[in-house]
């Protein structure tokens, strides 16, 4: 059996640590090539003791001195990158098999873009690559011939679904979405939140910025978007259903009536690890679900009033061309903003909107036409923070 190598993007974040949890119990049959994170050098540094990869990698240049001495102190004998240009460089390496691309937002676009053109497999967790730009993504898949295996839980769940189901046609994506922790409030409540409340995620253990996603719905706005290029089924097809126990991760129709799901306990290391090892399934100790104890299973519409962004992923979808890229860029910074505290829970959705409505549409937008909207898209939203 031929051993996998692994690029791992974002190897710090949540998705990476779990992806290192996954590969530290098959060692037979994955190994760590390259890491790369963002900022945090401490637990780069710890990873690279631990795994020993070939190329270590630091997206922010500013800190690449203190990393190299970090490691020369724990005896790291390997390359030692930092910058974009080097995590695009890093990707295509000719050992490498897998890149799991598990950036956090807009920073993912390139490297998986290079990393597809390499024909690289994508394990794809950074769903915001396809939001802002998946008609090139899968463009270039088909031309490299490239796999792109999703991570997300409700994609993988979607994709398991389909196995086997090649040639018959899908009449509807059932997406499952928890309802993030604010599921119950009216909109009284939601204004007044905080980032503290919303990082309470009732299921999922995730990065911050994708917990307030989750509590904003916008993750789930993302995920119709994400569903429509993986799959490609039409938004329309794609129906979202509130589903508080996270169990059924997501189900697909078909055209006979039948719907075929994929549950469990909620726990990502399932569906990385399917993404790597498909199309075998490794035998693992995860937390099984228990239905006897969970005993219902709820579902529910979602409420657009309450949560606009999942109407505003649509809409950026059904005029096309460049507004995902916009309406991804101006979350960016709503997020940040009210992370940060510089702006309410719900002034997220209001950012949002304008910016859609203000920044310059683009039909048929080549790849630094996305550069350049995602650029004007933050400018206007940043300017709406700060009340302008
Ligand atoms: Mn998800």
């Amino acid at each position: 059996m031929k051993v996998k190598k692994l690029a791992i993007l974002g190897s710090t974040g949540s998705i990476g640590t779990q992806t290192l949890d996954v590969v530290r119990r098959h060692p037979d049959r994955y190994e760590v090539y390259a890491i790369c994170a963002h900022r945090s050098v401490d637990k780069l540094t710890e990873q690279a003791r631990a795994f020993h990869p070939e190329v270590v990698c630091i997206a922010d240049e500013s800190l690449y001195d203190e990393l190299s001495r970090q490691l020369s102190a724990v005896n790291y004998q390997g390359k030692v990158w930092a910058g974009t240009d080097a995590i695009a460089e890093m990707v295509t390496m000719p050992s490498i098999d897998v890149v799991v691309a598990a950036m956090v937002g807009y920073a993912g676009l390139r490297p998986t873009i290079e990393a597809i053109k390499a024909s690289k497999t994508i394990a794809l967790a950074n769903k915001e690559t396809l939001v802002v730009a998946g008609e090139i993504i899968c463009r270039l898949a088909m031309e490299h011939h490239t796999p792109i295996l999703p991570v997300d839980s409700e994609h993988s769940a979607i994709f398991q679904s389909l196995v086997g189901e090649d040639k018959n046609e899908i009449e509807k994506i059932l997406l499952t979405a928890s309802g993030g922790p604010f599921r119950t409030f009216t909109l009284e409540q939601m204004a007044n939140v905080t980032a503290a409340d919303a990082l309470k995620h009732p299921n999922w253990d995730m990065g911050a910025k994708i917990t307030i996603d989750s509590a904003s719905m916008m993750n789930k706005g993302f995920e119709v978007i994400e569903a429509k290029w993986l799959f490609g089924v039409p938004v329309e097809k794609i129906q979202v259903l509130v589903h508080p126990q996270s169990i059924v991760h997501s189900a697909v129709q078909f055209t006979d009536g039948a719907i075929k799901a994929q549950l469990g306990a909620p726990d990502m290391r399932l569906p990385i690890q399917y993404a790597l090892s498909f199309p075998e399934r490794l035998a693992a100790d995860f937390p099984r679900a228990d239905l006897f104890a969970l005993g219902n299973l709820t579902f529910e519409e979602p409420d657009m009033k309450r949560f606009p962004n999942l109407g505003l992923a649509y809409e950026a979808m059904r005029r096309g061309g460049n507004m995902p890229c916009v309406l991804n860029a101006a979350n960016e910074v709503a997020n940040l903003a009210f992370r940060e505290g510089r702006c309410g829970f719900l002034q997220m959705s209001k950012i949002i909107s304008d910016t859609m409505a203000k920044a310059p549409f683009i039909a048929q937008p080549t790849y630094e036409d996305y550069v350049a909207s995602d650029a004007e898209a933050r400018r206007i939203a940043e300017r709406m923070v700060n009340g302008k």
